[in-house]
């Protein structure tokens, strides 16, 4: 394991007993813990500035809307955007999805698109395109997943089939939530910008976890949830390209983000004000801009190491035990581990981990079509990120055991 420092105490959340145990938080991957420096900006702006936006010329509604207006420009920084008008503040990766399925969709597909997903989308980077294809009369096609445990990643051979001219958009996550699989998304947006089609990234699972460019990666859209990566719940963001953007028909309109409004109709304002209609929530993009300076400050190349170190360790560790399937690639991994046994359900293993104060997720994990490819109905996740360390997997394990003892015999 990377050298790592102790972050622990900067979580207040951490320092409690669950069950009589001290907790052991593995479900990162579902939302991350706080630091109490985002906390504290939440209180603080609650307490001194609390205003609404763009709207008023007094200290207050000045002072939120620089604070609201710089949080923006931190987060484009983070992900190195070009232009902070390429931020759009959402509710988090879904509704960022369903803007670009929406407002694009509307605008550019027709009968006979293609819009390519993949096997493993989670169901926010999925429904959204069924949807989408089915009001415009596109067909929705997989990138399969290659192995019987999706250990083989993305079937990049298959892609060279799958994308042809017809393909109008390619929707992919960077980190699977289930399988931890990394994909090679900057590969992945070259290639359909080959064919002139538009990519999606869903950032949800990589964004706090490992560095990342969006000019580097060279995607159009690329959406992640502010509370997967330290940040408050309720804020999440859209990237997009300028040109795309400011070109977006809105899909929710309102106050805000029009230049002018008679009986009759109404113009937009550019990108961002255009697909920001209403107030937005202030204190939690300002909360994301702390939880950048968080994630920064720990250094992210190392944040990554330190991650998939953890869950490395953890896989092999898991790997001792009888008759565990485990899920995704050994080796180039995310922050997290999913498993199953074929005779113990995935729900009783969290209710028996959850005796021991760890906190597990069990489920489909909103991957029901790839669980059902792979044969399953839950796996077991555990997901690690910067407040975790080895001993914690020592705790895991231990859990298993016992939950098996039982279960075995
Ligand atoms: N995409 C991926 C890859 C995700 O992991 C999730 C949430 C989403 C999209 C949706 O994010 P939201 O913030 O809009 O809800 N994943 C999980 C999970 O794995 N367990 O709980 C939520």
């Amino acid at each position: 394991m990377p050298a790592w420092p102790d972050v622990r105490a900067d979580f207040p959340i951490l320092h409690q007993q669950v069950n009589g145990k001290p907790l052991v938080y593995l479900d990162s991957a579902a939302t991350a813990q706080k630091p109490r420096a985002v906390i504290d900006a939440l209180v603080r702006y609650y307490e001194r500035d609390n205003s609404n936006v763009h709207r008023g010329l007094h200290a207050l509604s000045m002072r939120a809307t620089d604070a609201y207006e710089g949080a923006r420009t931190r987060v484009a920084k983070f992900i190195h955007a070009a232009d902070p008008a390429e931020v759009i503040f959402t509710r988090g990766t879904t509704e960022s999805i369903n803007l670009v399925a929406h407002s694009w969709g509307r605008a550019h597909l027709k009968p006979g698109d293609v819009v390519l997903a993949t096997e493993m989308e989670h169901h926010s980077n999925l429904v959204p395109w069924q949807q989408a294809a089915k009001a415009s009369g596109a067909t929705l096609r997989y990138v399969p997943v290659l192995g019987a445990n999706a250990e083989g990643g993305l079937d990049l051979a298959a892609l060279d089939r799958l994308l042809t001219p017809s393909v109008k958009l390619f929707a992919f996550t960077h980190i699977s939530n289930t399988l931890g699989t990394v994909n090679p998304a900057a590969e992945l947006c070259r290639r359909a910008r080959a064919v002139g089609a538009v990519t999606v990234v869903d950032a949800a699972q990589s964004v706090g976890h490992v560095p990342l460019d969006v000019q580097a990666l060279g995607c159009d859209f690329l959406a992640f949830s502010g509370h997967k990566m330290c940040g408050p719940t309720g804020i999440g963001v859209l990237y997009g390209r300028r040109a795309l953007l400011d070109k977006l028909a809105p899909d929710e309109t309102g106050g805000g983000m029009v230049v002018s409004v008679d009986y009759e109709g109404a113009s937009w304002k550019p990108a961002p004000e255009r697909l920001e209609a209403g107030t937005p929530d202030i204190a939690g993009a300002i909360g994301l801009g702390v939880a950048c300076d968080y994630l920064e400050g720990l250094d992210r190349a190392a944040i990554a190491r330190h991650d998939s170190g953890l869950a490395r360790l953890a896989y092999e560790k898991l790997s001792t035990l009888p008759n565990i399937r485990l899920l995704g690639p050994a080796d180039a991994r995310s922050g997290l581990v999913s498993f199953a046994f074929p005779d113990v359900h995935a729900h009783d293993v969290v209710t028996f981990a959850d005796e021991d104060g760890i906190a597990l997720r069990g489920g489909h994990h909103c991957n029901q079509p790839l669980m059902r490819k792979l044969g399953l109905t839950s796996t077991t996740r555990a997901s690690f990120y910067v407040y975790n360390q080895p001993g914690e997997i020592d705790a895991l394990v231990s859990s298993l055991q016992r939950t098996l003892k039982f279960f075995r015999g």
